[in-house]
């Protein structure tokens, strides 16, 4: 919930723990929702084997959670072992430190509500669909794991110093937004893309979008977009590059950027690796778009 939002937040925070968790109550979905999860999970996994990158596939062919609306305890019964990472219910977006905490101690949070059938291409915020089919399965990978811990660390750190704006920006082009070098050609691994029936193939496809490689302070310095495809995509080499570059102290980073200008989502630098540069033609309207965050 960095910055603001316009307008109340969706679910029902009136029965939360003080740390925002609540209860699943699973039995509570209706046979028109898990309907609708089907459908959602059907589409997506279509997309998976072209677009999403290896560790996504396996993991997402071995859970196997198409049939329904997934229990929690189900897949925390797997994943527990897998990374010691485990799912916590909560009511829908919660407060960066909140956030931030759950994340340090290898708890995910995921919505619990579903989105509406008009919403199918489209959410404002994330729901259980984008947080369970896009964040899932990578928290079984043992880097990437590693790298998400990290991030709620360095996310606490972040807030005291002020700095959760750049942050945030990490977490968006990585988390949400990534792409990655595969022998087989670019692929993703980011669950904003990997829960969007359009995005998942115009990150990867359009000649619109710039493809540049990863770069912690370029990164850090560029704004996003949330209410449209993403103007430009930062391609990793593999993981352990990821969780190399935020191992160092964030602390001197955030001095040297508070200084500087951001530059634009649109912005291609000369020192750059650039693996496409975008045409920079109309970009699809907002409803086509992919955002799992309400604001930033
Ligand atoms: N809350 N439930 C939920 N899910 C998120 O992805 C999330 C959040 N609160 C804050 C947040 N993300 C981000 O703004 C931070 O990563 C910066
Ligand atoms: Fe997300």
């Amino acid at each position: 919930m960095t910055g603001q939002t316009e307008h109340a937040l969706r679910g029902d925070y009136s029965r939360m723990r003080p740390d925002y968790t609540v209860d699943q109550d699973w039995d509570a979905y209706t046979s028109a929702q898990h309907d609708l999860w089907r459908r959602l999970y059907a589409r997506q996994a279509a997309l998976v084997p072209d677009y999403a990158c290896e560790e996504f596939r396996a993991t997402l062919a071995t859970l196997d959670y198409g049939a329904g609306i997934p229990r929690f305890d189900a897949i925390n019964a797997m994943l527990h072992p897998a990374t010691r990472w485990q799912l916590v219910a909560v009511p829908g977006l919660v407060p960066d430190l909140v956030f931030f905490e759950h994340l340090a101690n290898r708890r995910f949070p995921v919505t619990v509500w579903l989105r509406d059938p008009e919403e199918f291409d489209y959410i404002v915020e994330p729901d259980i669909f984008h947080d369970f089919f896009g964040h899932v399965p990578m928290l079984f990978n043992p880097v990437f794991a590693d790298y998400m811990q990290a991030y709620g660390r360095g996310g606490i750190k972040a807030h005291a110093l002020g700095a959760i704006e750049m942050l945030a920006r990490l977490y968006w082009y990585t988390v949400e937004f990534g792409l990655i070098e595969t022998r087989a050609g670019l692929r993703t691994y980011g669950a904003g893309i990997l829960s969007s029936g359009g995005e998942i193939r115009h990150c990867i496809e359009s000649p619109r979008p710039n493809r540049i490689g990863f770069d912690l302070l370029r990164v850090m310095r560029t704004r996003y977009k949330i209410d449209t495809y993403q103007e430009t995509y930062f391609v990793i080499r593999d993981f352990d590059e990821l969780f190399a570059a935020t191992e160092p102290d964030f602390a001197p980073y955030y001095r040297e950027l508070h200084a500087l200008e951001p530059w634009t989502a649109a912005t291609v630098l000369e020192g750059d690796r650039v693996y496409h540069r975008g045409s920079g033609a109309a970009r699809p309207p907002a409803r086509e778009a992919s955002n799992p965050r309400a604001s930033t």
